[in-house]
């Protein structure tokens, strides 16, 4: 009983996006699809937009509760911020608007591991979820609803929510049907393992499956998603990559790596795409799987060139070329790709039973190896946490990885104390930049600074560093708490972390 979308022989009602958006009433709280642009929802938040304007113009308030996988399309946080129409969100945004909104302290946004996000809907710490609106390609009478793009926190969003609409999008074919693997965990203190023993084990279903009563109407679209371009790999990218490269097959030449390699993780955006390009390139490093949360376009091409053999995520977040390229050649990738709820593909107990090699990014990494991730000048937000501390702690090898300056070399990436911690130096055993890589397994703090100085700092910023080892010295950590933020201070007042005067600040 598969619907037949022209006619929608289904018992559900086919609404507009206006007449959807007109059921939700101020406060209250929806789940929504989507990680990343992949698989959000596009018609339902646009309308919801729009109709918060209208409300806003009359006088009258109008803001909801905002529950997502991850990051979203231009249509959902995008339209929604900028109407003013968000009292709170999690777990992840990368829209300049809301960040925005965020940083002016005009939405409560708390930052969440993606992981654990489906289970805070179950123990109820978010309260009543009163609307799932979730993208789909295709639905049955029964209550069937089979995603597109993404999982995300889909499943539990739908299952734990009052009333469910969806976004039924001819965008994306009926026939992605059997590349997800839907599974809920049950909850403490009755939990058991998740039977993921191996990168491409399926444990679950194809569709989510839900109470068709809860099904108010389906919202015809057909929308690609509003995925982004990456950048082309400039050299600070490349060397990068090919550093994380360099470094993998030294462990594994030392036998710290097994020949037949581990599955891989690796975090979103530009350096992600380069270090995974740089680890297919390198002639040592095996065809290897991913066991990751955000399929990319350089995903894709390994997948085809045979050197990337089977992939798990929760979201296929490609430009629309690489999608259309998957679309037409589906029943192969359907064997070689799972897409998961964001609770399993990002879930610590797997990635320590698989030994996951994580590699994410930092905003700033400090000498004895902290890790920011998410604030600029440790008060402002740039994304958020991500699954990245999903993975890092429970890695069989955690890498962090960033270009060693910013802002033009205004700004040196590596500090004496990161302005946010969001990854704590237990975590984190390997630093790459430009310049090189640090191995910090086995090494004391005092260890650790000489390593990072030496391997990833900028050379205009390593005589700096290493006079702030001078001047910070005794104890376990060489800290000194009146120089520790000192580079960051300077560049507060200069616009310059090399005009450090670390006589002058020891001084005062
Ligand atoms: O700002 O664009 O205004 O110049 O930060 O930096 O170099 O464009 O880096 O796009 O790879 O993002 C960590 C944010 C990196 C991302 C982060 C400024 C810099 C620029 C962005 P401008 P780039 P990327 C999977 C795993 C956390 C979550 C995670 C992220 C902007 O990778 O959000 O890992 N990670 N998730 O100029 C001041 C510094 C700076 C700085 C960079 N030290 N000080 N500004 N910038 N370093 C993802 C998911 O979970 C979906």
């Amino acid at each position: 009983a598969t619907l037949d979308k022209s006619k929608s022989s289904l018992p559900f009602p086919v609404l507009s996006a206006e007449e959807a958006a007109e059921m939700v009433n101020h406060n209250q709280v929806i789940g929504f699809s989507g990680f990343t642009p992949a698989g959000a929802a596009k018609a339902v938040p646009r309308a919801l937009a729009a109709k918060a304007r209208v409300e806003h113009e009359a006088g009258r308030p109008f803001q909801i509760g905002v529950l997502t996988g991850a990051s979203t399309g231009a249509s959902l946080d995008g339209e929604l911020a900028r109407a003013n129409a968000i009292s709170w969100r999690t777990p992840y945004q990368s829209d300049s608007d809301l960040r925005a909104l965020i940083n002016k302290g005009d939405t409560n946004f708390f930052d969440m591991h993606l992981s654990v996000v489906p289970q805070y809907v179950r123990y109820g710490f978010f309260g009543k979820i009163d609307w799932a609106v979730v993208e789909a390609c295709d639905v049955t009478a029964e209550g069937e609803i089979v995603l597109t793009t993404s999982v995300g926190v889909s499943p539990t969003y739908c299952r734990y929510a009052d009333k469910i609409i969806i976004e039924l999008n001819s965008a994306h074919p009926a026939a992605l049907r059997g590349i997800h693997d839907i599974y809920e965990p049950l909850d403490p203190p009755n939990r058991r393992e998740i039977p993921v023993y191996s990168v491409s084990d399926r444990i679950g279903t194809e569709a989510v499956k839900v109470d068709p009563k809860k099904i108010v109407g389906i919202v015809h679209t057909n929308i690609p998603d509003e995925a982004r371009p990456f950048k082309d790999l400039d050299p600070t990218t490349k060397k990068i990559g090919e550093n994380v490269a360099e470094f993998l097959a030294r462990e594994m030449h030392a036998g710290r790596i097994p020949k037949t390699f581990l599955p891989i993780q690796s975090g979103v955006g530009n350096v992600a795409n380069a270090v995974l390009s740089a680890l297919g390139e390198h002639p040592d490093i095996p065809a290897f799987d991913m066991y990751s949360e955000v399929v990319q376009d350089s995903v894709v091409d390994m997948m085809l060139e045979g050197k990337i053999n089977f992939v798990s995520g929760t979201s296929l977040s490609v430009s629309n070329a690489k999608l259309q390229l998957i679309y037409d050649n589906l029943d192969e990738f359907r064997k070689r790709m799972v897409l998961r709820p964001q609770e399993i593909s990002n879930n610590p107990e797997v990635a320590r039973r698989i030994g996951i090699i994580s590699i994410n990014t930092a905003i700033e990494v400090d000498i004895f190896g902290n890790i920011n991730s998410t604030h600029i000048l440790g008060k402002s937000l740039m994304n958020g946490i991500g699954g990245s501390g999903d993975f890092t702690r429970s890695a069989y090898l955690s890498i962090f990885t960033c270009p060693s300056e910013a802002k033009g070399g205004k700004i040196s990436a590596i500090v004496p104390q990161c302005s946010h911690i969001d990854h704590s130096e237990h975590s984190v055993q390997a630093v790459v930049t430009e310049q090189g890589y640090a191995n910090l397994r086995c090494k004391s703090p005092k260890l650790r600074a000489e390593a990072i100085i030496e391997k990833c700092a900028s050379p205009s910023y390593k005589a700096i560093l290493k006079g702030y080892c001078e001047h910070a010295k005794g104890g376990y950590t060489p800290q000194t708490l009146n120089l520790a933020y000192a580079m960051h201070q300077q560049f507060l007042k200069t616009g310059n972390m090399h005009d450090v005067d670390w006589e002058a600040v020891t001084a005062e």
